[in-house]
């Protein structure tokens, strides 16, 4: 799907009646798990992608890095890619070249959040975490709107004021600042407990733009909860990630433990599986069908004119 076509579906994800589901991925394999399971959408995670090269999530990787793995993604999967561009990879200039480079890569939207460049993780505790000046963050969603080409895409503007203890007025107050420099939706993180504060803020809030959440450290927040108080769409920021994790340690300590592997094959998933998701099959039936179409051609068998030769082979 176009750029386009993909924006166009994560606005209407945004508008539906119902919040969408939108799954943390780091790789095209990961996207595709997260789309065979049925979310709406996939959450280009800056933690995720940074965990899987093993650094911390403070925009030590390059805009580059970020970018490949959200387009390699998009082109795995038929769902939109909303992608996590932290504080915007540096100013304004920043910003719009990244809308640029990631709307002709086939991502459906971008969300920036209005931390200072380099951002630190939300969650990372040991380090003060500061907000960028609202007049800056604005100009910022003034160069998202200015560098994209079609309509549909989406620009999430996100606020850490309740991550950095500004509390709820300063949230609000952003929010609306936002909306009026053009935002699609506004992104509310918390690193509370409990859903309370996002909660309040949902009620308080009297804008028209969707609000989107991540309760990674208020799990007890229930889908059905999501919808009475208006939220547009949840992103289930690392649980793939934390899954993995858990998973491979598990595996990997009752190989140690065991001396053999055979106890865990019951647990893992086949070599076939594997195969399956990559799409081994389709690639051999094609290689077999081009072989077939270049053997008749050696045999002399109707000599086709290009263009039918094209057409012969698509339709194999
Ligand atoms: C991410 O997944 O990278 C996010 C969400 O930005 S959080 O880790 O909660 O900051
Ligand atoms: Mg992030």
């Amino acid at each position: 799907m176009t750029s386009e076509r993909q924006a166009e579906a994560l606005r209407a994800l945004l508008g539906s009646d119902r919040p969408a589901r939108a799954m943390g991925a780091h790789s095209p394999l990961s996207a595709r798990i997260a789309e065979e399971t049925g979310f709406d959408c996939i959450w280009s995670s800056g933690l995720e992608i940074s965990a899987v090269q093993a650094i911390p999530d403070a925009n030590l990787l390059t805009m580059d890095h970020y970018l490949r793995v959200a387009a390699d993604m998009a082109r795995a999967v038929n769902i939109p890619v909303l992608a996590d561009c932290d504080s915007g990879f540096g100013d304004v200039n920043n910003v719009y070249h990244m809308v640029e480079q990631y709307e002709s890569r086939g991502i459906a939207g971008v969300c920036i959040e209005d931390k200072q460049y380099p951002k630190l993780n939300s969650f990372a505790d040991g380090k003060e975490q500061h907000l960028a000046s609202a007049e800056e963050f604005a100009a910022k969603i003034c160069a998202v709107k200015a560098a994209q080409r079609s309509a549909s895409f989406v620009c999430v503007a996100r606020t850490e004021a309740l991550i950095v203890g500004a509390g709820l007025d300063e949230a609000l107050r952003r929010a609306e600042i936002y909306e009026r420099a053009g935002a699609d939706a506004l992104l509310i993180h918390s690193k509370a407990r409990t859903p309370e504060e996002v909660l309040e803020f949902t009620v308080k809030y009297s804008g028209r733009l969707p609000v989107v959440v991540v309760p990674t450290s208020y799990p007890s927040l229930h889908y059905t909860d999501l919808a009475a108080h208006g939220i547009s769409m949840v992103i289930y920021a690392n649980h793939g990630l934390r899954s993995c994790i858990a998973a491979m340690r598990a595996t990997m300590e009752r190989i140690v433990d065991d001396g053999t592997t055979h106890f865990l094959e019951p647990e893992l998933v086949s070599i076939g599986d594997v195969f399956a998701m990559q799409g081994v099959d389709d690639m051999l039936r094609r290689s077999r069908n081009f072989e077939a179409a270049g053997a008749r051609y050696v045999e002399g068998c109707a000599p086709l004119s290009r263009p039918n030769a094209a057409v012969e082979i698509k339709a194999l």
